[in-house]
């Protein structure tokens, strides 16, 4: 680059999610020149990867979606309570198109790497795709990775995996022409939230299913169903009023929070309290007392309720004791909401293989081997979950400042001010990252902080005339402790969690994200912002 070479774009937002079609509206809308770079062919992000039969959002519809622009809000109709992948796919494309905002969407491109030149404050980023062996490269003096907490698929670490001659794929990258289950015999492998969605569908559509699971996971009935109408009513009646509520939340979910102990109250009435939310259905029920996710006792109470209700779901008594979570407190792993799950194994189609029980050897030509025989199978699918919020940002190459790469810098784990920025990686701003809510929130609410916070910083700076922001290695180390210290006063610390990084081998055992609530994280990044940003620098020091 020549000395003082202006950049191809003020800003370059990886990833064409409900984040990076939000920053990119946000962003051009401020007057910046923006370009999205995105891996797949559509807007949407995880929800234009994950097609598989089931998929659906566990937040309710109405309030996973975007609240910056009423007219959207108000004409778009969700159908159902809980909306389906492609409802939520359309719902992206209409705000895409809404907003004419494709033009300025590099699709079927993938960021291989980025490094920050020090002398001109700029990123330099190569780019790629699947169709040729081309490399372009382009610069800007901000970015933006809009590029997913949980989008980073994880296969497991298995032998053989390629041996196998059938068909074969992760739920994250369910085959876009669809995939002609009818009369075959399948295998999944995984029972988080992907395959708990997946399994009764295909349970329906296969000869035979096969369910491999290690970890059996907590899950509650979704009970979903069109909207009610009186909330709908009342939502198109008050919905400034709601969406603002939203915000005072924990979670950015309005949850019916229960403000009193589960200890507190008798048996019969914890009892009716478990009840009545399982039969409203959805993550409300894990917020029915405030202490499940803080008190062993307290989780017990919720934990037993749900083993009691599988045993009473599940016919076979073998198979419900094998579907039954022990060891770990409900919530600690991500609890996960179902159509049918538990029902899915009275079916005579369906067989579920305890890998604890009899682990998997290896997989081969025809299937896997487990310790006590072979399955043959016509299809393997793999719904073993994600490299969560680290993943995205470190298999792309990213060099810092001082040459270093992300993946070397957070070799002990990730470190960041805020969530949303991270020492030696000046102008590279991160969105839903490591140390903000995050997964552990409603994401749409969080995108549109973040995106806001990074667009309202954006401003601040052009005001000002600086052309470098940076966290502090000390803001980051205080924020990551602050992060670690509230963790470990909840019980999210007891298990083998992605939250922890425990599902990917090597990773560090760091508790990603903050557990101060939604409502305590966005006073405390505005007050940052109006404090004049203190723990970060701005160009090298100067005062702001
Ligand atoms: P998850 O929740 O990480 O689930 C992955 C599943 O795959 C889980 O049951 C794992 O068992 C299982 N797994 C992983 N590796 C293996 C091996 N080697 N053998 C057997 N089973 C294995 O991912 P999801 O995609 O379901 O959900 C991710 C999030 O996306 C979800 O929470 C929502 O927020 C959206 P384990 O529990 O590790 O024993």
């Amino acid at each position: 680059l020549s000395q003082g070479r202006a950049p191809d774009f003020d800003v370059i937002v990886i990833g064409a999610g409900f984040a990076g079609v939000y920053l990119l509206h946000r962003l051009r809308t401020d007057g910046y020149r923006v370009r999205v770079i995105e891996a797949g062919s559509n807007v949407g992000g995880v929800w234009y990867w994950n097609t598989y039969p089931g998929a659906r959002c566990d937040v309710e519809s109405l309030q996973y979606s975007y609240s910056f622009d009423e007219n959207i809000d108000r004409e778009w109709q969700w159908s159902e309570r809980y909306a389906t992948q492609p409802e939520i796919q359309s719902y992206i494309e209409f705000v895409a198109e809404r907003f004419d905002l494709k033009r300025d969407i590099l699709f079927n491109t993938r960021v291989e790497s980025a490094a920050f030149d020090s002398a001109q404050n700029l990123w330099t980023l190569q780019t790629g795709n699947d169709q040729s062996d081309d490399s372009q490269s382009v610069t800007a003096r901000w970015v933006v990775m809009a590029t997913g907490a949980l989008s980073s698929s994880k296969m497991p670490e298995i032998d053989g995996k390629d041996d196998f001659a059938g068909t074969t794929f992760h739920t994250g990258h369910w085959p876009r022409e669809g995939v002609d289950l009818a009369g075959k015999t399948v295998a999944v492998i995984g029972t988080g939230s992907s395959g708990i969605q997946a399994i009764p569908e295909i349970a329906k559509q296969a000869a035979k299913l096969l369910v491999f699971q290690r970890t059996p996971h907590f899950s509650v009935p979704a009970q979903n169903g069109p909207i009610p109408q009186e909330w709908r009513e009342q939502w198109d009646r008050d919905r400034q009023a709601l969406r603002t509520e939203i915000l005072s939340t924990r979670s950015g979910v309005l949850y019916d929070y229960g403000q009193t102990s589960a200890l507190s109250v008798s048996d019969d009435e914890r009892q009716r309290e478990y009840e009545e939310r399982w039969a409203k259905g959805g993550t409300n029920f894990l917020y029915a007392y405030n202490d499940i996710l803080r008190d062993e006792d307290a989780n017990s109470t919720a934990a037993d309720f749900v083993r009691q209700k599988i045993r009473e779901i599940v016919k076979d008594p073998v198979t419900a004791d094998r579907l039954t979570p022990i060891g770990y407190p409900i919530g600690a792993k991500r609890i996960c909401v179902d159509t049918d799950f538990y029902a899915t194994f009275n079916r005579p189609n369906v067989t579920l293989v305890s890998v604890l029980e009899t682990p998997i050897e290896r997989i081969n030509e025809t299937g896997i081997k487990t310790s006590d025989r072979q399955y043959d199978v016509d299809v393997l699918i793999f719904a073993t979950g994600y490299d969560a919020l680290t993943g995205s940002l470190t298999r792309i190459d990213i060099r810092g400042s001082d040459g270093r790469s992300l993946k070397e810098a957070w070799s002990a784990g990730p470190y960041t001010n805020l969530g949303l920025m991270t020492a030696n990686f000046p102008n590279m701003f991160i969105v839903t990252g490591p140390g903000s809510p995050s997964v552990l929130s409603n994401m749409v609410v969080s995108i549109e902080h973040d995106a806001n916070w990074i667009g309202d910083t954006l401003n601040h700076l052009r005001q000002i005339g600086a052309t470098r922001i940076e966290a502090t290695e000390a803001s980051q180390q205080a924020w990551m402790d602050h992060v670690r210290e509230l963790a470990e006063a909840t019980l999210y610390y007891k298990g083998n969690s992605w939250y922890l990084g425990a599902n990917v081998p090597g990773k560090p055992r760091v508790f990603m994200p903050y557990l101060g609530g939604v409502d305590v994280y966005q006073a405390k990044c505005a007050e940052v912002a109006r404090n004049g940003y203190p723990g970060f620098i701005i160009d090298g020091g100067r005062v702001a």
